[in-house]
């Protein structure tokens, strides 16, 4: 029975230990890639996060179908506004922002359309959702104390947008002595060199905050782990 498998990544290989590993999926909230969004509506080009739909959809599948422990995080805030950062609220100087009616409920407010996860991806239950109220998944969350419970020691990090939520998330989860892998194919941003440069900062210096690879290999992989099982 093997414990850890090599895969391909950046800028080394990544050993993958599937039964301390984690999926995070980071913020797949209706109102970023989805057309009519709030995201949309901010004149941003959300195919340059849809692309990341299908190849979420088929990891996730492979990730269940390998009986490991899925997390998904909501960037959102409590209705009554009380979580939200005033200087959060007024950033941007943009007419619609934080709490106000938007294409799809009350911006990024908990329990509104456009503040849940795309169908696609929808958590099953048993799946932590974790309500995160900054940019980075362990500010104010419970999630540092749920993978600890789980002995999760490794994260495989996906979702939107890369250099905000992704690299935020990311770097508090180094903070804290997790290893993460960012898949690049699994990640978007509205802005393709913002993407880019975001995954660069995670593996430049050997590493920094973690490995940059993609599902393929992370498929691959669980599928290689299995047949040992
Ligand atoms: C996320 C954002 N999820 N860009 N939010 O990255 O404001």
């Amino acid at each position: 029975m093997t414990t850890a498998i090599d895969l391909a990544a950046e800028p080394y290989e990544f050993t993958l230990a599937p039964k301390h590993c984690a999926l995070l999926i980071i913020d797949m909230q209706r109102d970023f890639p989805e057309p009519g969004g709030f995201g949309e509506m901010l004149g941003n080009d959300v195919s340059q996060l849809r692309r990341t739909i299908d190849p979420n959809r088929r990891l996730l599948e492979a990730w269940r179908a390998a009986g490991l422990t899925v997390l998904h995080t909501r960037e959102g805030h409590r209705p009554d506004l009380a979580d939200l950062p005033p200087v959060k609220k007024i950033r941007g100087r943009s007419a619609t922002s934080i709490g106000d009616s938007g294409p799809m409920g009350r911006i990024l407010v908990r329990g509104e359309a456009g503040h849940d996860i795309i169908a696609e991806l929808y958590p099953e239950p048993g799946e932590p959702v974790i309500d995160k109220p900054g940019k980075g998944a362990f500010h104010a969350t419970d999630l540092h104390a749920i993978l600890q419970h789980r002995d999760v020691k490794q994260l495989v990090v996906t979702g939107v947008t890369t250099e905000v939520c992704v690299n935020t998330t990311v770097r508090e989860a180094n903070d804290r002595g997790y290893d993460c892998l960012v898949l690049e194919d699994c990640c978007g941003s509205y802005f393709p060199e913002f993407h880019a440069m975001g995954l660069k900062m995670i593996k430049a210096q050997g590493g920094i905050f973690g490995w940059v690879s993609s599902s393929e290999s992370v498929i691959k992989a669980l599928a290689a782990w299995r047949s040992t099982q």
